[in-house]
């Protein structure tokens, strides 16, 4: 079984009202609440109909990004790791998982350097863990993180994150053990090199972020040619409404932490 991407457990958090007031790049009106919730909640279905077994936390209201738990750790099989958010409203969060974590995993550890590292900037893969660096994750976040993961065996290539694009992975999803779905951008950047790539489709650069859990892959709805792109390649795929989250730059992969603890 392939461990980059099957997975018997994940987190969610309910999204909190205060959501309204999440971050984002662009502003283009706040996510309407109602929406947002019936979104989460299809997803979490997604997640369930795979047989895992997802965990959802109540809503944090003091946290308005908190329902994108995805940034706030890194979950391995062979243990956690807490991460030093770098935009400072969401820094909170990670403590809010902690404990979350130290109920599933034997070993939890956490990055309490002066570095920045958020969970959207790591796309782990069969044979490695990428970090892109951004505008939220720094150089000393990602050397932190590579003596922790280094400790369990895998290696780490840190990278760029394009230019004005949030997360390493707003750009690009693992989609099996060789194969990751990216935008043309990144991937001209070559840091793809080794795996075979499968290019959203023009104009659809917007559901790059979507997420290969066992036998789905659960992207956003709104992007017919990938997705046809996907289906053709031998994906099962499923379609999540996202326009809400996608007011906050929110995609597939953060609304969840997903992994196979050995306690
Ligand atoms: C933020 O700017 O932090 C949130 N509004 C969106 C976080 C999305 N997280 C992710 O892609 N991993």
């Amino acid at each position: 079984m392939s461990r980059s991407f099957t997975f018997t457990h994940a987190i969610c958090r309910l999204p909190s009202e205060s959501i309204v007031q999440g971050l984002r790049e662009i502003d283009t009106g706040a996510p309407q609440f109602d929406v947002f919730c019936k979104h989460h909640q299809d997803y979490i279905a997604a997640l369930r109909s795979t047989g895992a077994e997802v965990t959802v936390l109540n809503a944090l209201e003091e946290f308005p990004d908190s329902v994108f738990v995805e940034d706030a750790a890194l979950c391995l099989q062979e243990g956690a790791v807490v991460m030093r958010p770098g935009a400072p409203t969401r820094l909170g969060e990670a403590a809010e998982m902690a404990p979350v974590l130290q109920t599933l995993y034997k070993d939890v550890q956490k990055i309490s350097g002066s570095g920045f590292i958020e969970g959207g900037d790591i796309l782990v893969t069969e044979k490695e863990i990428l970090v892109g660096k951004s505008a939220r994750t720094d150089a000393a976040g990602v050397a932190e993180l590579r003596d922790i993961v280094s400790n369990w065996g895998y290696s780490l290539r840190e990278l760029q994150t394009p230019p004005d694009v949030l997360h390493f992975k707003t750009d690009c999803s693992l989609l099996d053990e060789e194969t990751v779905l990216s935008t043309k951008r990144l991937d001209a950047s070559g840091c793809f090199e080794g795996y075979k790539v499968i290019h959203t489709a023009e104009g659809e650069d917007a559901c790059a972020n979507t997420i290969r859990f066992n036998n789905l892959v659960i992207m956003p709805s709104g992007f017919p040619k990938t997705a046809a792109k996907l289906d053709k390649a031998g994906y099962e795929v499923v379609e999540i409404g996202n326009s809400e989250a996608a007011k906050l730059d929110g995609g597939m992969s953060c609304l969840s932490l997903r992994f196979s603890p050995t306690k």
